[in-house]
């Protein structure tokens, strides 16, 4: 351990340090933390391929003390630098579709049009080619022994990630934060767009034994038949079905013992950050009202970890850069958001 020895946790953040201003080196990690900076199939507001790089700023300022997992930092959290060509080819397919959607809500048809259609191949490979690069990288953290989480970009980032962790476990469970189902069958034409994700992970990763979903309050009737259809796959616990559930007198503790009875031994937590109350993430790309605290989250985490699962996996997206001010709210709660990822990750 180069530089552990004379780290002090009570001090400020250093910025030559790594993520959570820890003096780890990728070597010396536990969990190392894979970028992503992604967003080309977002369909409202973009930003979120900043996300990385403003969560690893913000992470400056979070504190090492967790009460719920003690010392978990001295694990050792390293967070790769973020890849610029994949960020240049994701900005250049994300004009791209900037224009097809244009085309589309103004009516046309893609199919109609030849330079369209060009372009709409084009952002398709690029999805393919995230997807396998995603494989790659996750692939050799893994054989390497390390833990590894994912940091988006826009939740279509974490297909190849999955992928990989199914060559090393043979039936595991996702935890979905999320707002959206994220079942759609090629949302708007795009494969890989971040709305299709969880039916392309459930499509083409059969060691994903269950999907539970929480938090979902924005979706179509044809997702809503995914999940009617599941044999019990997909198990959705809607906001709204909490929120009553809660009215009625029903505790968060109770709540999260259904959820988590829900899951399998293994657990894969895929957190869209806007399956939180929009207050925590203004800016992220598609906010919905309601959803939940991050402490509410946080305390579904405890119990999870309590219950004896074991966490293989995270990912973390559609956190957004917020706007013009350096480490907007959204950054500020998702690199919190980060911390409770990678203590429990380690616990
Ligand atoms: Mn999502």
């Amino acid at each position: 351990m180069s530089s552990i020895s004379n780290f002090d946790p009570n001090s400020v953040g250093l910025t030559a340090n790594n993520i959570f201003g820890l003096p780890f080196t990728q070597e010396e990690a536990s969990l190392v933390l894979l970028p992503v900076s992604w967003e080309v199939t977002v369909s409202y507001r973009p930003g979120t391929a900043e996300g990385p790089e403003r969560i690893f700023s913000a992470a400056m300022q979070v504190d090492l003390f967790d009460p719920d997992v003690e010392n978990g930092w001295q694990k050792g959290f390293y967070m790769l630098p973020v890849d610029e060509e994949i960020k240049d080819k994701g900005n250049e397919l994300r004009t791209y579709v900037e224009e097809v959607l244009d085309f589309m809500v103004a009516g046309g048809n893609v199919a109609e049009d030849a330079a369209l259609t060009e372009k709409m191949n084009q952002i398709n490979d690029g999805g393919q080619m995230l997807h396998d690069w995603v494989y790659i990288q996750t692939s050799e953290l893994l054989k390497s022994g390390k833990k590894v989480g994912l940091i988006g970009g826009d939740h279509s980032t974490p297909l190849g990630f999955i992928k990989a962790l199914a060559d090393h476990h043979s039936e595991f469970g996702i935890l979905q934060i999320d707002a959206h189902a994220d079942l759609r069958v090629a949302y708007e034409g795009f494969t890989y767009s971040h709305a299709s994700i969880m039916y392309n992970t459930t499509n083409l990763i059969p060691q994903v034994s269950k999907l539970v979903q929480v938090g979902i309050r924005d979706y179509c009737n044809e997702e809503l038949e995914i999940i009617n259809n599941s044999n019990g796959r997909i198990q959705t616990f809607f906001d709204k079905n909490i929120k009553e559930q809660q009215y009625e007198g029903a505790t968060w503790k109770a709540i999260c013992t259904e959820i988590i009875n829900a899951l399998p031994q293994k657990v894969y937590i895929s957190f869209d950050i806007d399956g939180l109350d929009p207050k925590l993430c203004p800016n992220t790309g598609t906010p919905v009202p309601g959803g939940f605290e991050a402490e509410q989250i946080f305390y579904l985490f405890k119990m999870l970890h309590n219950s004896g699962r074991q966490i293989i996996g995270f990912d973390l997206n559609e956190v957004s850069a917020g706007g013009a001010t350096e480490d907007g709210i959204d950054a500020i709660v998702g690199a919190r958001v980060l911390f409770k990822l990678c203590n429990y990750m380690v616990a």
